[in-house]
């Protein structure tokens, strides 16, 4: 048994007047809880330390530079991974991080129980649209803001385990997991920030879209037989409601805890990674069953061609 007791953290909505500092001391107290009921790795959502500011159509690029971290830890967010460090918690979080040679990126990292950044995700399938659109009842401009991420789907050995990261639209794209499926991957964690109503399509019901978001998650794991933990930024944030539904997902698929608020809330699961080993060396044993000469149009085509 290689047991990894996680906690996925969600949080509530963040205001666009909210601090760093107060959305830090939030998830330090989430970190309280998850110490308190035995944590060894917390998990907490996309674009953890602010609103969700794609929603926003910005011209000056200094005033969007204002949503992104320039320093990880940084002097705000220091306080967070010093409590990680004294309770012994691996964590995740994502934040929009703006490199030294001034690129944008969507991004997740990983520390180890001793608070050092292990690992490092950029978010590579970015939804949305670059240019003012005023067909959408509200904005989700990922595409201006950000490039893709430059760092593919890394998998990584912490915890006695075997990592990876992706960020929120990356779970609605089998080849997400399976490009981590492929390096063994045992617990895949992804922050996500989806809003509750379609802006292109307003009559998609909630229940609708949580579908969606189960059914991604879900399927996932089950087809890479890996644990799949999921985080919402949930709530209603400066008027646009986004949703939760936080899962833990075990190797078979199965929904084992979710959250039921839209607020800040933690579930916690004892999550197995022997778990994975029944599927990844039965159906989902890769190496024995898959035909790789016919996937080629995988990774040759982009958008779909229907034949003549
Ligand atoms: N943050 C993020 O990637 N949200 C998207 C919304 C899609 S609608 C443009 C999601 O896939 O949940």
């Amino acid at each position: 048994m290689r047991e990894i007791v996680t906690a996925a953290l969600q949080m509530g909505p963040i205001q666009k007047a909210d601090s760093r500092r107060q959305v830090v001391d939030r998830m330090i107290a989430l970190l309280d809880q998850a110490h308190a009921a035995g944590a060894d790795f917390a998990v907490f959502p996309e674009l953890t330390l602010t609103t969700f500011f794609p929603r926003w159509y910005m011209e000056d690029q200094a005033e969007v530079d204002t949503w992104f971290e320039t320093q990880m830890p940084g002097p705000e967010t220091q306080p967070l991974f010093d409590k990680a460090k004294d309770y012994g918690i691996a964590i995740s979080f994502g934040f929009a991080e703006l490199t030294p040679e001034g690129r944008h990126f969507n991004t997740s990292i990983q520390t180890d129980p001793s608070g050092e950044i292990i690992a490092r995700y950029r978010k590579v399938h970015l939804p949305g649209h670059s240019e003012y659109d005023s067909d959408r009842d509200f904005q989700h401009l990922e595409k201006r803001y950000f490039l893709p991420g430059d760092l593919g789907f890394p998998v990584y050995r912490t915890l006695g385990g075997l990592f990876g990261m992706c960020i929120c639209n990356d779970r609605r794209w089998p080849e997400t997991y399976r490009v981590m499926g492929l390096q063994g991957v045992e617990m895949v964690t992804l922050g996500f920030n989806t809003p509750s109503v379609n802006s292109q399509l307003p009559d998609e019901g909630l229940q609708d879209r949580l579908f969606h978001h189960r059914l991604s998650c879900q399927s996932g794991a089950y087809q890479n037989a890996t644990w799949v933990v999921a985080v919402a930024k949930a709530g209603v944030e400066d008027g646009h409601p986004l949703f939760g539904g936080s899962l833990i997902i075990d190797p078979n698929g199965k929904i084992v805890a979710e959250t039921q608020t839209e607020e800040d809330e933690m579930i916690i699961h004892p999550c197995d990674l022997d778990a994975c080993t029944f599927g990844k060396t039965t159906i989902f044993d890769f190496k024995r069953h898959r035909r790789i000469e016919h996937y080629g149009l995988i990774t040759q085509r982009t958008g779909a061609e229907p034949p003549e």
